[in-house]
């Protein structure tokens, strides 16, 4: 059965690492669903333009209720990343959370916290191997 991941990245908190996000995405999608696809697309600041506040919340939100899972990168802070964790906890989701720690520190409410499966990587590489082993995927 196909597990439907939300996945978290920064949109008003900086697009620096957008490319990233859609690599990530492409490579989960190809076994599992993404509910979030759009936090990947290079475009969004102009396709964001069209879509009310709170809409997006509770489009969001009902998402993140439906998912298995909550897959978050978390390099460039934002706090809406740092709220749907939260919501996700207190939900009962798993939330798998990644960082290059050669680029960031990762605020101690959610290194802190050991509810968080916290995932530190130096190259992007490590984030694939662990992708697979969360999404149960046999490796070669
Ligand atoms: O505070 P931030 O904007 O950086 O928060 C980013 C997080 O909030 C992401 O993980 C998203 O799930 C959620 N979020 C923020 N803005 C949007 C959004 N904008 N659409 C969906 N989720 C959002 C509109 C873009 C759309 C018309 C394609």
């Amino acid at each position: 059965m196909k597990k439907k991941i939300y996945f978290a990245g920064s949109i008003r908190g900086g697009r620096i690492d957008a490319d990233l996000y859609r690599r990530m995405i492409e490579y989960m999608q190809k076994t599992d669903i993404v509910l979030t696809e759009h936090i990947g697309r290079p475009d969004l600041n102009l396709m964001e333009q069209g879509k009310g506040d709170e809409d997006i919340y509770s489009q969001d939100t009902a998402w993140l209720r439906e998912s298995d899972m909550v897959i978050a990168e978390c390099t460039c802070p934002s706090l809406g990343v740092g709220y749907e964790l939260a919501y996700a906890e207190s939900h009962g989701k798993p939330c798998h959370i990644f960082y290059d720690s050669t680029k960031a520190q990762l605020s101690a409410m959610l290194i802190g916290n050991p509810y968080f499966h916290i995932h530190p990587y130096r190259v992007d590489l490590e984030i694939y191997e662990v992708v697979d082993i969360i999404l149960g995927r046999q490796r070669a």
